[in-house]
């Protein structure tokens, strides 16, 4: 039986302190219910853009040109890195280092993806690493999916979020000056690096403006975004633990075709400063990892920082669930075979 309790951050922080590992697996308690205070501005935009979006995927399918099309994957890619390879694994988590040229492009990459400026994304990302899966997470996931994939942008966040913000430090990020530019013209940049240029580039070669607008700004954005999203909802909940099964977090591989590599949501949660965001990091289901392997080997991103198959072999054998296709079932089942054998 997992533990029951109140659902605030300290009950959480001392059940995992508490943690014996032998025992049934002890996932975060659900959280309590609370007052909504709906933002309608936001969950009015939000409905006109995924219609705008189902329609954007109607013209992308059936009548935008060949090139526009492609110029819609080229943008996906484009702002998926700047969220994956930028955002989350060099600026909220630090897990490598990039030099001034690659920091240029990745907030230009980031700022086409609007998903608000890099130090307000990372400030949420650190607080739900810190404080997963509690009311001081944005996108608790115990809140369920609808919340943890899109309601927690609809609503005023939880006090919660506001009383421990305090406790993240992002010293390091404000000391960027290329993030500072970004954050300080955000409300000018944004719209014209994920509007007003995609909806206008298809125009070079003879796509009509609405296409260009419906297909590569407003399609490609909502579809960026939802996928995004999953890693908050999906990969909190349907899948697999082999590195922690105390923890909500899973591994998905749907999940990360589409996310550039960030469906490895069990890993990344044990493992955060990992720039793989997954044990192996193939590239066909991780192109976050060759494009920054692609910037090691010119030289623009260093110190890249992984683990080693010790520390996940003996993270793997004291907390996960057995899926892990090495060091899983069989083998912990061999040892304990052998234990007996001995006795
Ligand atoms: C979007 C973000 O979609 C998506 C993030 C997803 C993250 C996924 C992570 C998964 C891993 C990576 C996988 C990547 C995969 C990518 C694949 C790509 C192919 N700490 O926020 P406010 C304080 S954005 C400390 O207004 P309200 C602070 O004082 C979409 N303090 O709260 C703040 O003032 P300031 C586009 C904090 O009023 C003040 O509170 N954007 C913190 O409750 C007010 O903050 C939108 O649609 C904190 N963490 O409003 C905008 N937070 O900022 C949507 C707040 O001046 N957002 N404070 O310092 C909003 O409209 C509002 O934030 C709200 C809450 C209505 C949701
Ligand atoms: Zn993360
Ligand atoms: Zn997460």
């Amino acid at each position: 039986m997992p533990p029951q309790g109140p659902q605030t951050t300290e009950s959480w922080v001392l059940y995992e302190t508490d943690l014996n590992k032998d025992a049934t697996p002890i996932v975060p308690p659900s959280a309590e219910k609370r007052k909504w205070k709906i933002v309608w501005r936001n969950v009015i935009i939000f409905a006109m853009l995924h219609i705008g979006g189902v329609y954007g995927a109607y013209l992308f399918l059936t009548k935008a040109m060949w090139a526009t099309r492609l110029f819609a994957v080229f943008l996906y890619l484009c702002s998926g890195l700047g969220i994956t390879a930028g955002a989350h694994r060099l600026w909220a988590h630090k897990s490598y280092k990039a030099k001034l040229p690659l920091r240029i492009l990745l907030t230009a990459f980031n700022t086409i993806a609007f998903q608000d400026s890099v130090l307000d994304w990372a400030r949420d990302h650190r607080m739900h690493h810190k404080y997963s899966e509690t009311d001081a997470d944005p996108h608790n996931a115990t809140r369920g999916f609808f919340f943890s994939h899109i309601g927690w942008l609809l609503v005023r966040k939880h006090p919660e979020i506001k009383a421990k913000g305090h406790t993240i430090d992002l010293s390091d990020l404000w000391a960027d000056p290329v993030l500072r530019f970004q954050k300080k013209y955000y409300l000018l940049l944004m719209p014209v690096a994920c509007f007003i240029i995609p909806s206008y580039v298809p125009t070079l070669w003879g796509e009509s403006l609405w296409n260009g607008y419906f297909v590569c700004a407003i399609f490609r954005y909502v579809y960026v975004l939802n996928v995004t999203w999953l890693v908050n909802s999906a990969a909190h909940m349907f899948g697999s633990k082999p590195y922690d099964k105390n923890i909500n977090p899973v591994e998905t591989k749907s999940v990360s075709l589409v996310v550039l590599g960030e469906g490895f949501h069990n890993y990344h949660h044990t493992f955060p400063w990992d720039y793989k965001t997954a044990e192996l990091g193939e590239y066909s289901l991780n192109f976050s990892k060759l494009f920054i392997d692609i910037m090691a080997k010119i030289g623009w991103a260093y110190d890249l920082k992984t683990v080693s198959t010790d520390v996940i072999k003996k993270r793997v054998k004291r907390t996960g669930d057995g899926s892990h296709k090495e060091w899983g079932y069989e083998e912990i089942h061999e040892l304990s075979q052998e234990k007996i054998n001995q006795d």
